[in-house]
């Protein structure tokens, strides 16, 4: 078998010999360059210099917000979101971001945060991001104004309200609403009576319907912080139909008798009370002038007697 290969190759010439063996050589060398091509990649990606850039972190405000001219009002349950991108040659990546009020210490941002924890005032949040090779960013600072608390709502009407018991008011007593907030601003003050819809407070207003009443009111900010409901219990008097009468005065004339004496003077009577402009009513006889008496439903009372 190996005498008969021998053979063979013995009998080819010697020029295919060389480039049988050349092309094999070859062969070898562009495997071996193969196996080593990967490796030598990676060291490629490492070298120096191929991100000395830091991160951009870009802060979003969520709501609710009010900006009035320069401050940016913000509430206890605003969300603050901070997001970074790494940037360089070869962008290592953002490593972490972290931030930190006034001069508190750094805390690592996870997820987004609110500020309900803080003290309502002009707050300065600082924020920055680190990548992968320590690149840090050069901190950012945004500044807004913490407002938690809302307005404080007080009634005051047209006659003074006494506190502690329940003031007897008329339908002419007119009740006011005075708001007052401690940083953003009342946005709307709001009222109802006996529980019913609420409406909104533009001017005075007054109550009808005799008995007890209740007014409602409240107010909110221009970031929707809303006050506890507060409530005044009012009793109304109405003036009655005897007492709106006395403002037109109404004269009881007792004169009757049966001779044209009398009689004339009754007449005489009755055109000096229509002369002066005055209502009144004549009974004809004295009981029914007791009972007009005991009704009570005039305001002057003249008896002539003629005896
Ligand atoms: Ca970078
Ligand atoms: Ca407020």
């Amino acid at each position: 078998m190996a005498n008969d290969v021998l053979r063979k190759i013995k009998g080819i010439p010697l020029i295919y010999l060389l480039l049988f063996l050349s092309s094999f050589l070859l062969f070898v060398s562009s495997a071996s360059a193969r196996i080593y091509e990967s490796p030598y990649s990676i060291e490629v990606a490492a070298i120096p210099n191929a991100d000395i850039e830091p991160p951009v972190t870009t802060i979003t405000i969520g709501t609710p917000q009010y900006q009035n001219g320069a401050n940016l009002y913000i509430s206890g349950s605003t969300e603050i979101t901070l997001s970074a991108i790494d940037y360089g040659l070869v962008p290592s990546g953002v490593n972490y971001t972290e931030y930190k009020m006034d001069s508190d210490s750094w805390t690592r941002y996870g997820n987004p945060f609110k500020l309900d924890n803080y003290s309502d005032d002009q707050h300065t949040i600082h924020y920055r991001s680190v990548d992968k090779v320590s690149n840090i960013e050069i901190e950012k600072t945004t500044t807004i104004i913490l407002d938690k608390t809302p307005p404080e709502t007080t009634i005051s009407a047209s006659e003074e309200l006494i506190t502690g018991v329940t003031n007897i008011v008329s339908p002419d007593t007119r009740f006011y609403l005075s708001a007052t907030d401690n940083l953003t601003g009342v946005k709307a003050t709001q009222y109802r009576i006996d529980g019913g819809e609420w409406l909104d407070y533009l001017a005075g207003f007054t109550l009808s319907g005799a008995g007890t009443h209740t007014i409602s009111y409240k107010a909110k900010d221009n970031l929707e912080n809303e006050e506890v409901e507060k409530i005044l219990t009012v009793k109304l008097i109405s003036i009655d139909i005897t007492k709106q009468k006395s403002l037109d005065p109404i004269v009881l004339a007792g004169a009757w008798g049966s001779t044209g004496e009398i009689q004339t003077a009754i007449n005489n009577l009755a055109s000096i009370l229509s002369s002066s402009g005055l209502s009144y009513y004549s009974p004809s006889t004295d009981d029914e002038f007791k009972g007009s008496l005991r009704e009570g439903k005039y305001n002057t009372y003249l008896l002539i007697d003629f005896e």
